[in-house]
């Protein structure tokens, strides 16, 4: 199987997953129909999928590990929601398509995002009845998007930062970062992996991927990306390119996923598909 069928097939695996996870009938159908507007509207699933491959580099059944997959989407896509609106981002353009607050307004589009992060721990806690690993493992995803990983980094990016690496590093961690490592380590947590390891590889996958997306705000094409470019030099934002220049960005994206190449050799098991995910991220143009 080459990479796109291999990413096909994990990425069907998460389709499913995100529907499993709304097969129970809920109180407000129009609510629910907010929240799969935006699950639907058509994202990569990288998360989900480097969730997957992870456990499938380390010979887990992946297939089996679908609530947890579903509750790491949902928190991205309420991110997403969030980030959108008018007193964050103020973005009216999401993956392709009209924001969902474009669509359903301001007060919904809060909910909608609030109602993705609840499914989202229940999915959780529905997980951790399996076992003391996957307790450890939504744990991990816990703490990957609250108040020390996402939503401060996230704060972070609505406040003043001075322009500098360190300061970048740390916001990109956390706004970024630790949403895309939680499910790698998730996946050696579960698979019986090297846990120093996966963080050390889930934090140089977090920079390359916040690197590669500073660098097609700047370089991007609107319709391949999804969203609005070219809004962080208008706005002010502290990006890679802001510290390093495009061409620094681009050599410190090589460094990340040389990083990336460097931690999987010392993973075992079958790490070919994730080491093509590194290089897929590198080189993306969406
Ligand atoms: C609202 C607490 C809160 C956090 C928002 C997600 C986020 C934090 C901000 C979005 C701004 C941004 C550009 C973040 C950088 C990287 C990122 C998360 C990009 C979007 O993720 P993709 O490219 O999107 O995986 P798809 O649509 O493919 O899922």
């Amino acid at each position: 199987m080459n990479f796109g069928e291999r990413y096909d097939l994990y990425n069907r695996c998460a389709e499913e997953a995100i529907s499993s996870a709304f097969s129970a009938s809920f109180a407000e159908p129009a609510l629910i129909g907010s929240m799969l507007y935006s699950l639907r509207a058509g994202g990569k699933r990288i998360r989900p999928v480097l969730f997957f491959a992870m456990l499938d580099a380390l010979r887990y059944p992946y297939g089996e590990e679908r609530e947890l997959a579903a509750a790491i989407e949902c928190i991205h896509t309420y991110s997403l929601i969030h980030d959108d609106l008018p007193a964050m981002d103020n973005d009216d353009f999401r993956r392709g398509k009209p924001s969902n607050h474009i669509v359903y307004g301001e007060g919904k589009a809060i909910l909608a995002g609030d109602g993705l992060m609840s499914l989202a721990f229940d999915l959780l806690l529905r997980a951790c009845g399996k076992g003391e690993k996957h307790r450890q493992a939504a744990l991990r995803l816990s703490r990957a998007a609250g108040v020390d990983g996402m939503v401060a980094g996230q704060w972070a990016d609505l406040s003043e930062n001075e322009a500098d690496e360190r300061t970048l590093l740390l916001l990109d961690a956390r706004k970024t970062g630790e949403m895309l490592a939680a499910p790698a380590v998730m996946g050696a947590i579960l698979g019986g992996g090297d846990l120093e390891i996966a963080e050390r590889f889930g934090a140089a996958f977090g920079a390359l991927f916040q690197f590669t997306d500073d660098l097609l705000d700047v370089l991007g094409e609107r319709e391949r990306v999804g969203k609005t470019l070219g809004k962080d030099e208008k706005e002010g934002k502290l990006t890679c390119v802001k510290v390093y220049g495009v061409e620094g960005a681009r050599r410190q994206a090589e460094k990340r996923a040389e990083a990336c190449h460097a931690a999987l050799s010392g993973m075992g098991g079958d790490c070919a598909f994730l080491h093509a995910l590194v290089d897929f991220v590198k080189d993306r143009d969406r």
